[in-house]
């Protein structure tokens, strides 16, 4: 196995991207939990951020989500980005909240609800010049309840239709990313249900589309790790969006649920060569954190992410390569899992503070007055995102 100062260097080049609506209140269908010192705007969503990356350097970008963190001013905002030390990632479109999308967006069987959507992607990628973004992340809500409800060839092709005049403002340097989800909130179907269907239709745009993998957005027992590696292996997995879930979307703290799936996951990213700086695919988390305190339920899951990664670097790939060769299973198993089951906690503490950052960001992060100020501060945060 390699020691864990031979990983050092490619631990270094880890980024994660983490979601605006991580910060603001959010809930399930039956209730949003209100919490003392959420934010009141994107930039103060953008500040908590920030602390997250202070404290862990792992998080140097901060996803929006539009229409949820519109602003006047981008420009403005990507400035306070940077003078709190982090820059502006993906923008999300969001085309499931308008009673116009009741029906569907870009998929919809009326050209004027399609232009509707579109228009509002076109927006997005104006934005995406303001923050200095490199992705539009597209997730659809588009679908039926009803077998019989719509013709899915017709919205399959109304899809195409408009993902196609969306691209043609993708601009050089930037990307368009197309989220699939297997249902919810169309439960009979779904118009990006799969990889495979995200897969066809990026790939029909052009070289500058990939396709999102939301870890919660599968069936149980789906191999997710199979995915990573087909994707890696056709050039076309462009981001994720992790998280963890035990039923369904459940958008719980990544590595919370399975985290011998997240170290599968990123086993297949460092053999596909989707990790570290200039791989093309972004780490993004996509989560809420209903009943804990956001700014810690980020901390943690950049913890998570960082921790499996560093086991994931740590498998022997020269002895796993020959127990392979040799048809030897049970070795390679056992070599798979020694990884997994090294402890790297206490080197990566040391490791942090070697590099000036908190040998335990979450006992820094409590250890500071950020959570005290900002539940003193803010008064009147609001939902900024989930039922917003
Ligand atoms: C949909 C989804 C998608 C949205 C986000 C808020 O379930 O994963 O990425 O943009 O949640
Ligand atoms: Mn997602
Ligand atoms: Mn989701």
């Amino acid at each position: 196995m390699p020691s864990f100062d031979q990983i050092t260097d490619a631990l270094a080049q880890q980024a994660i991207e983490l979601p605006s609506w991580a910060f603001g209140n959010s809930g399930t269908r039956f209730r949003v939990f209100p919490q003392a010192g959420v934010p009141r705007d994107p930039f103060e969503k953008v500040a908590d951020a920030a602390e997250v990356h202070r404290l862990t350097g792992l998080a140097p970008k901060v996803a929006l989500h539009i229409p949820w963190d519109l602003v006047d001013d981008f420009a403005a905002l990507r400035r306070h980005a940077e003078d709190h030390g982090v820059a502006l990632g993906t923008i999300n479109s969001n085309t499931f909240q308008d009673e116009a999308y009741k029906l569907g967006s870009l998929a919809h069987r009326d050209a004027a609800v399609r232009r509707k959507a579109i228009d509002h992607h076109l927006r997005c990628i104006e934005i995406m010049g303001e923050t200095g973004s490199q992705d539009l992340k597209i997730w659809l809500a588009d679908g039926t309840n009803y077998p019989g409800q719509d013709d899915m060839r017709a919205r399959q092709d109304h899809l195409s239709e408009s993902l196609t005049e969306i691209y043609a403002a993708i601009g050089e340097g930037q990307r368009l990313v197309l989220e699939y989800k297997i249902f919810e909130p169309a439960f009979y179907h779904t118009d990006v249900p799969d990889w495979g269907t995200s897969y066809a239709q990026v790939t029909a745009l052009g070289d500058k589309a990939f396709v999102c993998l939301d870890t919660g957005h599968h069936a149980p027992s789906t191999n997710i790790e199979f995915i990573v590696m087909q994707l890696l292996r056709l050039g076309k997995l462009g981001s994720f969006d992790f998280n963890s879930r035990f039923y369904a979307d459940d958008d719980l703290i990544v590595g919370a649920a399975d985290p011998f799936q997240l170290f599968r996951i990123l086993v297949e990213v460092i053999r596909g060569g989707g990790y570290g700086t200039g791989s093309g695919v972004a780490f993004m988390l996509d989560q809420c954190h209903n009943i804990e305190k956001k700014i810690p339920g980020q901390i943690r899951s950049v913890l998570n992410v960082q921790e499996m990664t560093a086991r994931a670097l740590l498998l022997d790939r020269k002895a796993l390569d020959a127990a392979q060769r040799d048809g030897d299973v049970l070795t390679a198993n056992g070599v798979f899992m020694d990884a997994f089951s090294t402890d790297v906690r206490p080197a990566l503490a040391e490791w942090r503070e070697s590099r000036g950052l908190p040998a335990d960001p979450m006992a820094a992060y409590a250890a500071s007055d950020y959570q005290s100020r900002i539940e003193a501060d803010r008064v009147g945060g609001d939902q900024a995102g989930w039922g917003a």
